[in-house]
């Protein structure tokens, strides 16, 4: 089992109770805490060990005030996730378990815009596949937010990287809930997994 990660993608505040907030928010983020309080009880007690046996990654939708994807600046979406902000933060039940290197930020740059995790680097300029690699992880499990854009990019990229990915059906928010259907139906067909 010490192949096996969890990806958390954009569980913020503006996609939970903010700007951008997509249903089933406050459920995503309890299945999360619950699939981490499952994993960590099949680990034992020890934390160290559990922290170094399953390692939890965090995605981060981080924006700086002037993106190109907010309407005003000629995108699609309210302004959301700026960088520095309590919108743009991971929330604050699952902030403990997030830690420097295992955090990617993504959307950095005011003109581009990036929905997979695959695109964001940590502090250290590493990026997500790049961690995974090193950490030998051949299993990941994904939660997050919102399904139709950043959780499903970041699933087809760990797919073609060639991760096993297993999707936590209960543990994602979305914008719209037919486009959550078809992309959940559409990444089956691919080959990712719902659990
Ligand atoms: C996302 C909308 C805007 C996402 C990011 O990560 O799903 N959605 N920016
Ligand atoms: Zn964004």
């Amino acid at each position: 089992m010490n192949d096996t990660a969890l990806v958390v993608v954009d569980m913020l505040y503006d996609f939970i109770d903010g700007n951008l907030a997509c249903q089933n928010a406050d459920e995503a983020v309890r299945e999360t805490l619950g699939f981490i309080d499952k994993m960590t009880r099949d680990q034992g007690t020890d934390d160290s060990e559990i922290l170094g046996t399953y390692p939890i990654l965090f995605i981060c939708d981080h924006h700086p005030d002037d993106h190109s994807s907010f309407k005003e600046f000629g995108g699609i979406w309210p302004a959301h996730c700026v960088q520095g902000t309590r919108g743009g933060s991971i929330h604050k039940e699952l902030a403990p378990y997030a830690n420097e290197e295992l955090t990617f930020y993504k959307g950095t740059e005011a003109g581009k815009e990036q929905y997979s995790g695959f695109e964001g680097i940590n502090s250290a300029g590493q990026s997500l596949a790049e961690i995974l690699e090193l950490l030998d992880i051949k299993d990941v499990y994904v939660c997050g937010i919102a399904t139709e854009y950043c959780v499903r990019n970041t699933c087809e990229d760990l797919l073609k990287a060639g991760f096993k990915v297993n999707l936590l059906k209960d543990a994602i928010a979305y914008v719209d809930r037919a486009g959550h259907e078809k992309a959940l139906d559409e990444m089956q067909k691919e080959g990712i997994s719902l659990v």
